[in-house]
């Protein structure tokens, strides 16, 4: 049992994996914007098991006095789940909103990787572990995944290159890369259109919330001497689409 930071714990991913390392006897911080859903958890679990802060994770000064402020039973992190990120928006580069790309760019990896170099000294210091939530998007091409693929294959390099950097320290990184999953992402990413989101999981079986939370809860706690570097997944009704030839172009 330890201390786990959550990022995006207010839905979907984030707020599966906060439920399950506070259900199962860690204490976890909590963080996200929506102050309404992160004050359920502290219903749920109770605050000597979860402590909350609700704040624009793009916010750096935010970011710093919500760490500062931690209660004395939640300053010694040992595990980052660095998973608060979007999609938005899903046109081609060339009609993209370019302050669509700045919000992802902003949070996917600015947040991600201010927070994670402010806590590095503490989790070499407990020999802890950072699970970073990239994506298959980061590997795999799409249309309409430009700007929001390209954080991901960001966070996935910055984990694998954070492991070259911690070797020898005991700090464990992993970065997961999920496919397809049901959780508020569609909304967000099309503006809060449900017939859209219903329509891309309907009859896919797509992955679950609780699917990634028992995978960060696996990693975690899996033998000090192991560390699952990277690891993909995507439900079984999803592969890679190929390449396309525009004939005569
Ligand atoms: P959700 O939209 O359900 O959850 C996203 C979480 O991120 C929310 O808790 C949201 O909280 C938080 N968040 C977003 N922007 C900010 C911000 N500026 N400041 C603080 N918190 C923020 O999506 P998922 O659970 O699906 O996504 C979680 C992660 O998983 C993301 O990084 C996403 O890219 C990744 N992912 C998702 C996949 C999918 O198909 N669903 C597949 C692969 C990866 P709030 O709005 O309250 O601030
Ligand atoms: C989300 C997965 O395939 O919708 O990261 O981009 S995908």
């Amino acid at each position: 049992m330890g201390t786990a930071l959550v990022t995006g714990a207010s839905a979907g991913f984030g707020a599966a994996i906060a439920a399950k390392f506070a259900g199962n006897g860690w204490r976890v911080i909590a963080f996200a914007r929506r102050a309404d859903r992160l004050a359920q958890l502290v219903e749920r679990f109770g605050a000597e098991r979860v402590h909350v802060a609700a704040f624009d994770i793009r916010d750096e000064a935010a970011m710093r006095a919500a760490l500062a402020a931690l209660p004395a039973g939640f300053r010694d992190i040992d595990l980052l789940v660095n998973n608060a990120g979007l999609a938005s928006g899903t046109a081609k580069a060339q009609d993209s909103d370019l302050a669509q790309w700045r919000q992802m760019i902003d949070t996917n990896v600015t947040a991600l990787v201010t927070l994670t170099r402010l806590l590095l000294p503490q989790l070499i210091e407990r020999r802890g572990a950072i699970v970073n939530i990239s994506s298959i998007s980061g590997t795999h091409p799409y249309t309409g995944g430009n700007v929001y693929g390209g954080t991901k294959a960001f966070v996935t390099q910055f984990s694998a290159n954070l492991r070259v950097d911690l070797h020898g320290t005991g700090v464990r990184v992993t970065n997961i890369e999920p496919g397809m999953a049901e959780t508020e992402f569609t909304l967000v990413r099309t503006g809060g259109n449900q017939a859209v989101s219903d329509k891309l999981y309907a009859g896919a079986h797509p992955i679950t919330d609780t699917d990634i939370a028992d995978t960060v809860w696996w990693v975690a706690n899996l033998p000090p001497h192991l560390d699952v570097t990277r690891l993909e997944m995507m439900p079984v009704s999803q592969s890679a689409a190929g390449l396309q030839v525009a004939r005569d172009a």
